[in-house]
């Protein structure tokens, strides 16, 4: 059956490379993979708006052309705007990644099975969206390929990680949007 890989693991794996780049965490638990692994400025997370960590990224890098800018996000948060998959794939930004951690699960709200379980391929969908590259990943080693791919600046790319339906503990480091966007703010430019 399906290999799910540890979203600790990943999570870990990512941040280790992270080097300047921009992260935006989709709500829940991808917030608290990132931040319990590094907290630091050019992390960016979202507490509500389900749907627009994805909308946020592409609107960060096409006005950061420059900027590495990475998307760690939820299968459901990402399925609650996957139109957003056709808008990337007409702007085309070379300088944005997005990494689905797919636990197959509505996972903060109580674990409930999510479209990704029946066999929903996010990936699939990329690659329908003209995204030069997009893959499944299930195994261990195809993860570090898939990280330092968001590091080119050849994308746009996606990678759909499938990881263990384990539980996480919730750690929101930031909860007031003011205080997150002022900090994202001043580390990407310098000021308020
Ligand atoms: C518009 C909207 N609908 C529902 C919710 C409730 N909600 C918060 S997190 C979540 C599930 C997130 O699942 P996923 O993105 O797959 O992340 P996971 O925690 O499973 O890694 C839901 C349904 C919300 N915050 N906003």
């Amino acid at each position: 059956m399906a290999n799910y890989l540890s979203r600790r693991d990943a999570a870990r794996e990512l941040m280790a490379q992270v080097g300047d780049q921009l992260i935006i965490c989709g709500l829940g638990s991808p917030v608290s993979d990132v931040a319990r692994e590094q907290e630091r400025d050019r992390n960016f997370y979202l507490v509500g708006a389900m749907g627009s960590a994805v909308p946020l990224g592409l609107g960060l890098a096409l006005a950061q052309p420059e900027r590495s800018v990475v998307v760690v996000t939820g299968d459901a948060e990402l399925m609650m705007n996957l139109g957003i998959l056709a808008t990337i794939g007409v702007k085309q930004p070379r300088n944005l990644s997005i990494l689905v951690f797919d636990n197959e699960r509505f996972g903060e709200t109580g674990q409930q099975v999510s479209h990704t379980a029946y066999g929903i391929d996010i990936a699939g969908v990329a690659i329908a969206c003209r995204f030069p590259a997009a893959a499944v990943i299930r195994q261990q080693q195809e993860l570090a390929p898939a990280l330092a791919r968001t590091h080119t600046n050849e994308g746009p790319y996606l990678a759909q990680i499938k990881v263990d339906p384990e539980r996480v503990p919730i750690l929101i480091p930031i909860k007031d949007g003011v205080i997150t966007k002022a900090r994202f703010r001043q580390a990407l430019l310098g000021r308020y």
